[in-house]
């Protein structure tokens, strides 16, 4: 086996990667990141300094590839499968890395900024930044409410790395500022995704490691 995936399973943007994987059954190893561990931390810091996961190993090309869309891009090259997560149509795929983008950065980020901060010291928390995070995310829930009106995937009947990227951003966005009883399209969207199977294979293998979500 060439692929190893350097992660952790409760990362969002490690099981946007998850679910590429297990959409097309592509063969990995799964090597866990224990950020909280020196060691763990440290010898994952020789692979990739940023220091942030997914990271995707492929000794047989010898590539080292960070960035989860950059991952699910050198899948669809490298190891492409049955289902077709980066249109081959050039206006397609353009589309589609908009919609990843949006839930990347206007989705999972701003979620990402109102759970971290309840991991800072006394005294170092950011409500400023907080808020602004919280208006962000209360934006583009109603941006994707209003596209899933009548959508089944993020970008219509295809299931594409979009939703590889809404799925865990929607989910975690979800228990921060829960938008069912106010979204109901978007609502329904993430019901959908939690019902796929790569998904709900994501969530259920995440499920041990809940307890270190903080809340
Ligand atoms: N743009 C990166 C973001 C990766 C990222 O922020 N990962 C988080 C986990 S979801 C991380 O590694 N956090 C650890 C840290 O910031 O120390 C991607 O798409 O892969």
């Amino acid at each position: 086996m060439s692929l190893k995936l350097y992660f952790h399973p409760l990362s969002s943007f490690c099981q946007k990667v998850l679910v590429a994987l297990y959409e097309n059954d592509t063969p990995f190893e799964p090597h866990l990141v224990d950020l909280a561990d020196e060691t763990s931390g440290a010898d994952f810091k020789k692979i990739w300094p940023i220091g942030r996961f997914p990271v995707l190993r492929d000794d047989a090309k010898g590539r080292t590839i960070p960035e989860s869309s950059i991952i699910i891009e050198y899948l669809a090259v490298h190891y492409p499968g049955k289902v077709q997560l980066v249109p081959t149509d050039p206006d397609l795929a353009c589309r589609t890395r908009l919609r990843d983008r949006f839930y990347d950065l206007y989705v999972d980020v701003p979620m990402q900024k109102i759970v971290t901060d309840r991991l800072r010291p006394e005294g170092k928390h950011d409500p400023h930044g907080v808020e602004q995070a919280r208006t962000l995310l209360r934006t583009a829930i109603a941006m994707i409410d209003q596209e899933m009106e009548g959508a089944s995937w993020a970008m219509g009947d295809a299931f594409t790395m979009a939703d590889c990227a809404a799925a865990p951003a929607l989910f975690y966005a979800n228990e921060v500022m829960p938008f069912g009883g106010s979204h109901e399209h978007a609502a329904r969207y993430l019901d959908r995704l939690m019902q796929r199977p790569s998904f709900a294979r994501v969530v259920e293998e995440a499920g041990p490691y809940r307890v270190l979500f903080p809340k």
